[in-house]
């Protein structure tokens, strides 16, 4: 492999690809075709490199063990550099974009010595889709490339419809460790101290500029940084939406009928499970359209229509077992990468709560010997915390047909939820759009293992699960939100729900969750359908408990208790969010959701 010659007719994207090079130096450059062969080849490369373990358990599979500096996201790391401050917002990191390419020009220079500078032509969206958007990215790290090559539509497809004039946004990276003469990756992650990491955006220029590590977010370029950050900025001026949402079909067997749900959770807190959920409760199917990514855009029909921009999913391995996600386990039973799990002696992986014991010697993600201690509470995990698997969508056995669907599928029901140990009910309706986009803005959640600089378990306000993903000024976004709204006629509007799997009580979660998680959706199915049965409360519209399709596992006390309005603790909710959540975005705090604000604390009492 050593195609050193532009496949492209397209000059400004030669003339970028050229520029880079002088700049960053690598020893050759090599533009990718999106084939098997080119995956398999370099797949090699990286096993001869030490840093691919084949597992002999599930056919073209492999192992990688990163960094212990480079197993997640880096918040602290993760710039919007738009040209006003203002414009990032209170909820981002700002630097001025000049001083920060002058920076990371510093690092760029020669920081690809003795390796291949890869070019990855790449479409979010289904190829020549309308909703589709192209990104090329340039990285120096082969285990980028073969991710990209499950995570988005690779290759000289996506060239062809570029042409010589299409619309590209660039997106560069490296891991930021030049080699010297002679010398290799001795069978190490290669990256750069958390110091030199830099996930940058510039959204006036629709670039992204990353340096310094090799994981997910931080790495994939088309995912995080392109799909919500920079698209979330193109949403905002073009009257579209770019959300961390799954999207989900939902049929009903005995009429045939069907709904699309999209829902917004943090980081780790479920979409990719609810996704692929194998309802509990008969005569209810579930197919995945996404996991973790929806473009929405008000039809011409006066609905509004999702895309999944991604062809793959990231999802997070420990918790995935044969009876909280089978159709996960079955996603990943070839052609999958995996990252940061634990290797068992016969090659194959392992991570917590897989749904048995390890089975014998493993080797954890740090590389060394670690045997099950299930005496020690204490014992440091096999797996790491934000491990994951890389594998195409369409070995989902339940993906749904519209996966592929140019045009998107209209949306009846958009979900906001969190983990909230207290105060949140399992779930309530908003009562019209606007308290909806309320709800969304005041989503707070257990930080999860999915970045790597926050205190994992602290409860922190995430809007929309968007706080680390939203290109520019959270209050503008909110605004965003109201004024898409407008443009859908209520007929067409989705309705708007908030979800709680992650209630406590006695130390342990109230509701099982997973697949029991299906009598919520047929509730919310049934609400969308005008044949649901709700009572009014101040919140919102909750089931009542008393003909809600209980799971024989939950007490009638419990669900009574999930499914009631915490008065007092609402109003600490109310409290906090006054005095601590919404005064950060200043005047730019829409006067809608302050309205919704005094209207629910006067609905409290
Ligand atoms: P990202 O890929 O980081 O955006 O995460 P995600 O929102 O797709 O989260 P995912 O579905 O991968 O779930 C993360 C963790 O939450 C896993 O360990 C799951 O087992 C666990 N989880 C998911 N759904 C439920 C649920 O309904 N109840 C409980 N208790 N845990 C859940
Ligand atoms: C998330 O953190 O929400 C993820 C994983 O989906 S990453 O792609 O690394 O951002
Ligand atoms: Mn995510």
């Amino acid at each position: 492999m050593s195609c050193c010659e532009s496949p492209s007719n397209h000059e400004k994207l030669n003339a970028w690809v050229k520029e880079i090079a002088s700049l960053t130096e690598p020893d050759s450059i090599y533009w990718c075709d999106g084939t098997k062969a080119e995956y398999d080849e370099m797949v090699q490369s990286l096993i001869d490199a030490g840093l691919a373990t084949p597992l002999k358990k599930r056919p073209n599979s492999y192992l990688f063990r990163s960094d212990p500096s480079d197993v997640a996201r880096v918040e602290s790391r993760t710039y919007i550099a738009s040209k006003s401050k203002d414009d990032a917002g209170p909820t981002n990191n700002w630097i001025d974009p000049k001083e920060l390419k002058k920076e990371m020009t510093a690092l760029y220079k020669g920081c690809m010595h003795g390796r291949t500078m890869y070019v990855i032509p790449f479409s979010m969206g289904p190829i020549g889709s309308p909703i589709a958007k192209i990104g090329v990215e340039l990285t120096d790290s082969p285990y980028v490339v073969i991710n990209m090559h499950i995570m988005a539509r690779v290759g000289v497809k996506v060239l062809e419809v570029l042409g010589a004039k299409g619309e590209f946004i660039p997106c560069l990276h490296s891991i930021g460790k030049p080699l010297l003469s002679c010398q290799d990756d001795n069978g190490k992650w290669p990256c750069a101290p958390i110091d030199k990491k830099y996930i940058a955006h510039f959204p006036e220029e629709k670039t992204i500029w990353s340096y310094g590590s090799g994981y997910g977010g931080n790495a994939l370029l088309g995912k995080k940084c392109l799909a919500l950050r920079i698209a979330s900025v193109a949403a905002k001026s073009e009257g579209w939406l770019a959300e961390h949402m799954l999207i989900l079909k939902i049929t009903r067997e005995s009429d045939n009928k069907v709904k699309y749900i999209a829902a917004a959770f943090p980081s780790a807190c479920g979409k990719t499970n609810l996704a692929m959920l194998v309802p509990t409760i008969k005569g209810w199917k579930v197919e995945t359209v996404g996991d973790d990514i929806a473009w929405m855009r008000p039809g011409k029909d006066g609905k509004l229509y999702a895309i999944n921009p991604e062809a793959g999913f990231f999802g997070v391995a420990p918790g995935t077992s044969m009876d909280s996600n089978p159709n996960a386990m079955h996603s990943i039973e070839e052609n999958t990468i995996f990252t940061n799990v634990a290797l068992t002696e016969d090659g194959d992986v392992w991570w917590e709560q897989i749904g048995y014991d390890a089975p014998g010697k493993l080797i954890d993600w740090h590389g060394k010997e670690w045997v099950q201690d299930k005496s020690n509470k204490d014992q440091a995990p096999a797996a790491h915390g934000n491990s994951r698997f890389t594998a195409p969508a369409k070995q989902c056995p339940v993906i749904a047909p519209e996966f592929e669907e140019l045009a998107g599928v209209p949306i009846d029901a958009i979900l906001f939820g969190g983990r909230r140990p207290s105060t949140i009910p399992l779930v309530h309706q908003a009562k019209n759009w606007n308290h909806g986009v309320f709800m969304g803005s005041i989503v707070g959640s257990e930080i999860t293992a999915a970045a790597l600089d926050l205190k994992v378990g602290d409860v922190r306000r995430d809007p929309f699960a968007m706080l680390p993903f939203c290109g520019y000024h959270m209050g503008d976004y909110f605004k965003h939100w109201i004024e898409v709204g407008k443009k859908i006629p209520e007929a067409g509007r989705p309705k708007i729900f908030f979800v709680n799997w992650f209630r406590k009580k006695d130390g342990k979660f109230a509701w099982p969750g997973y697949g029991e998680n299906s009598r919520v959706l047929k509730w919310i199915f049934e609400q969308c359908d005008g044949s649901g049965k709700s009572v009014d409360t101040p919140i919102g519209l909750m089931p009542d408990p008393a003909n809600f399709d209980k799971p024989d596992s939950v007490s009638e006390d419990t669900l009574k208790e999930i499914l009631s309005v915490d008065v007092e603790g609402w109003k600490k909710e109310i409290a906090d969010i006054k005095q601590n959540h919404y005064p950060k975005f200043g005047n730019k705090l829409p006067k809608e959701l302050q309205e919704e604000l005094a209207a629910i604390e006067k609905r409290l009492g």
